[in-house]
């Protein structure tokens, strides 16, 4: 591989201090009906994913006061938490990352919601925005 290459915008992932309140904003005002929750115990996260055209909003709730979004929020507050790129291989994409010197925060892939393999680049590499790679296989669609 002689650059990454990047499928597509898989999600925009919000940090909020309170799931069912930040649904009904974004049902109410911006009129997104498709949303599917669901909860990733391991990196302690509620979540929402609401489809938009080609790509999704992601909501985060945390789900204990220790969860690594609780963090974020008590540090910075509500907004915006990171942007997930969809790859098809992560694992080679990783590997050329290492290669090109990015620094990583999973040199190895995670399991994120419905156990997609996802993994984030260091922000200090990406303009200050935590960056996902989710997996995109056709299998499961992403
Ligand atoms: N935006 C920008 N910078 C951020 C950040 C964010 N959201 N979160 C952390 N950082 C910065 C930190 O300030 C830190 O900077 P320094 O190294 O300069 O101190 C650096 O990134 C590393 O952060 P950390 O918290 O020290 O690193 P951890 O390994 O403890 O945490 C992280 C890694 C960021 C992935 C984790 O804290 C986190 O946010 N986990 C939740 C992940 C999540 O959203 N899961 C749901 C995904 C489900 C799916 O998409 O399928």
């Amino acid at each position: 591989m002689n650059k990454m290459s990047v499928k597509s915008l898989d999600h925009i992932a919000i940090a909020v201090k309170n799931l069912s309140e930040a649904i009904k904003l974004y049902q109410e005002v911006f009129g997104v009906e498709s949303t599917e929750t669901t909860t990733v115990e391991s990196q302690g996260v509620n979540i929402a994913f609401m489809s938009l055209g080609e790509t999704r909003i992601e909501l985060l709730e945390p789900t204990h006061s220790e969860s690594p979004v609780a963090k974020f929020l008590e540090k910075r507050g509500e907004g915006l938490h990171h942007i997930a790129f969809s790859v098809e291989e992560i694992n080679i994409t990783l590997q050329h990352l290492q290669s090109l010197g990015i620094r990583l925060i999973d040199n190895q892939p995670r399991e994120g919601a419905h156990g997609v393999k996802i993994a984030f680049i260091h922000p200090k590499n990406t303009l200050g925005v935590l960056t996902e790679l989710t997996e995109s296989k056709k299998e499961h669609g992403r």
